[in-house]
């Protein structure tokens, strides 16, 4: 039988990741549908569900939602499951202020240009930049340490209680200590480290990791 969830993305799109983590802490069974956001022939059809041409896109019966952040937070109204938006106010504020860091000032360097010219371009054939991953790392260092500190502080990324913020920055940090560059610059932020140590061996978060054709 159709489910009446489907996640439209691309499988190494970062964001694709993070809504498949909170579907998963969820528990909620789903299709996808593949959609290359470079390619030239998207289908009209998704156009019409995304109009900045970007994945993924959540479908909910005929509800449609973009943004991850947003696809995020209706993920966890929506369905049963652990609520992975705290309720106190301070936990809550420290979770979107660490999906709008990672949004605003992470993905970029750590992603776009740490992990995409160390390991996925060489892994599907693509020439890669090497001040792209220089500038990158250099651009990611405040970044690791702001969210080093709010690790720190103790409201959020504290692994007992698990929220939309493990889910937004855990594929990110999967994808960017791939590179040889990011492993050793994570290790720096001794909070951050150890959240992703615990982290990165969650259920939902092995599932998710994308088999990318290294080697
Ligand atoms: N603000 C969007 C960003 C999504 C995004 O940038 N997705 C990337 C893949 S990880 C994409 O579609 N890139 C295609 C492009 O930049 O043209 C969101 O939160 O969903």
């Amino acid at each position: 039988m159709k489910k009446p969830v489907v996640l439209r993305g691309y499988q190494f799109s970062v964001y694709n990741r993070i809504a498949r983590v909170a579907l998963h802490e969820k528990c909620v069974a789903y299709e996808t549908q593949e959609i290359d956001p470079c390619a030239k022939d998207i289908p009209e059809e998704y156009l019409k569900r995304h109009p900045f041409r970007r994945v993924p896109v959540l479908s909910h019966g005929a509800f449609d939602v973009y943004e991850t952040a947003a696809i995020l937070r209706y993920i966890d109204a929506a369905f049963d499951g652990p609520a992975l938006m705290p309720s106190d106010a301070k936990r809550a504020v420290r979770v979107a202020q660490v999906v709008s860091i990672v949004d605003s000032y992470g993905y970029r360097p750590m992603v776009r240009q740490v992990f995409a010219h160390r390991v996925f371009c060489p892994a599907v054939g693509e020439e890669s930049d090497e001040t792209e991953i220089a500038s990158g790392i250099k651009a990611s260092l405040p970044v690791l340490d702001a969210l080093n500190k709010l690790a720190s502080e103790g409201h959020v990324m504290g692994n007992e209680v698990f929220t939309l913020a493990d889910c937004h920055l855990a594929p990110m940090i999967a994808y960017f200590v791939q590179a040889p560059e990011g492993a050793a610059a994570l290790a720096k932020y001794s909070a951050l480290a150890d959240w992703w140590a615990s982290t990165s061996r969650r259920k939902s978060i092995l599932e998710i990791d994308p088999e990318l054709p290294l080697g």
